[in-house]
């Protein structure tokens, strides 16, 4: 694997889960592939899973870790190009991509959507420079559009909690006070799309969400629809796509709130968030409280989804 950028980087689905079962069996099994190894993340955003668990992976291949938090010690980055810079960035992307590249063999990059321009957050300006610049294998931590390490880990759990060959998934929009991207509802509708399980989306109307991931999907926009008979509920906000609505709140509509009478319609369904979550505004305390609740091991499997990953990079880097 060269870059993981999203469910084409990982090939085929079984194959993927199968190598993650075999790293979660026995984590430190593979130290040998990263010694002397050094992996770079670079957040552009606030992280708590994504930064513990892929230094934890990487620690576990044996790798040296170093975290940077963009916003927080490092000189302000510029990022477009063509701008005369007499203002308070004293620093490009440009430069600073290939810098940063010259001090690691892996890099991984959070950073967000902009939520105000759509063109350039779904055409990937800054993962895509990037790609392009730093000359080492890069691995989205959560780009504009996608979020593949969530997806991962989401998969891996879903194939561990299954109690049927093809379960049904629902994906359900759920309320929150701030804007959000789109990027954790694309990239698992993305990574289910790949599966042979049943997946619905539901949400309200104004939610649609980017047709390059929806292709395809059924979106049923009756909720009790959706839930009914459903083996997982998967819940997330993510603010508007459309224009001229792209990167809005339309709505905080708490009755879309995940509570025990929504989760009375599915088939004892087993409840996920990627976290972090608000209680009270995306799901009840009792729900994510509840046994069906399995956002914990979830989370855990980010830890997994990222060896797995790091694993396939170091097995690919030339010497
Ligand atoms: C982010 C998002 O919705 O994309 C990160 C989730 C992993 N969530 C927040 O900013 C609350
Ligand atoms: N789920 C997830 O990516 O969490 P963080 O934003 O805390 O990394």
């Amino acid at each position: 694997m060269k870059n993981f950028t999203d469910i084409n980087s990982i090939g085929n689905w079984r194959k993927a889960v199968e190598d993650a079962l075999e790293v979660k069996r026995n984590r430190f099994a593979f130290k040998h592939l990263g010694t002397d190894r050094t992996m770079l993340m670079i957040f552009f955003n606030s992280s708590l899973r994504t930064r513990l668990s892929t230094q934890k992976a990487a620690m576990n291949l044996g790798m040296n870790t170093m975290v940077l938090d963009v916003n927080q010690g490092a000189w302000k980055l510029e990022t477009e190009r063509g701008v005369i810079m007499d203002g308070d960035k004293p620093e490009h992307l440009l430069e600073a991509i290939p810098v940063m590249g010259c001090y690691c063999d892996v890099i991984g990059v959070r950073s967000f959507a902009s939520l105000t321009d759509r063109d350039a957050d779904y055409s990937e300006v800054i993962l895509n420079q990037f790609i392009r610049y730093s000359g080492r294998p890069v691995v989205s931590l959560e780009s504009a559009t996608r979020h593949p390490l969530q997806s991962f880990a989401d998969l891996i759990t879903i194939e561990e909690y299954k109690t049927k060959e093809r379960p049904k998934v629902v994906l359900t929009w759920a309320p929150h006070p701030r804007p959000l991207p789109q990027a954790v509802a694309n990239s698992f509708t993305e990574w289910m799309k790949a599966t042979d399980y049943e997946f619905v989306i539901t949400h309200p109307e104004g939610y649609e969400l980017a047709p390059e991931f929806t292709a395809g999907v059924t979106v049923e926009y009756d909720r009790e629809k959706a839930f009914a008979g459903a083996d997982f509920v998967y819940a997330k906000n993510w603010s508007a796509y459309n224009q001229p609505n792209y990167g809005k709140v339309l709505s905080t509509d708490r009755s879309w709130t995940v509570d025990e009478r929504i989760m009375g319609l599915t088939d004892n369904a087993r409840f996920m968030h990627c976290l972090p979550v608000r209680r009270g505004m995306i799901v009840t305390d009792d729900v994510i409280e509840s046994p069906q609740s399995i956002v914990i091991p979830e989370a855990a499997n980010r830890e997994i989804s990222a060896q797995t990953v790091l694993k396939k990079i170091l097995e690919e880097l030339p010497a």
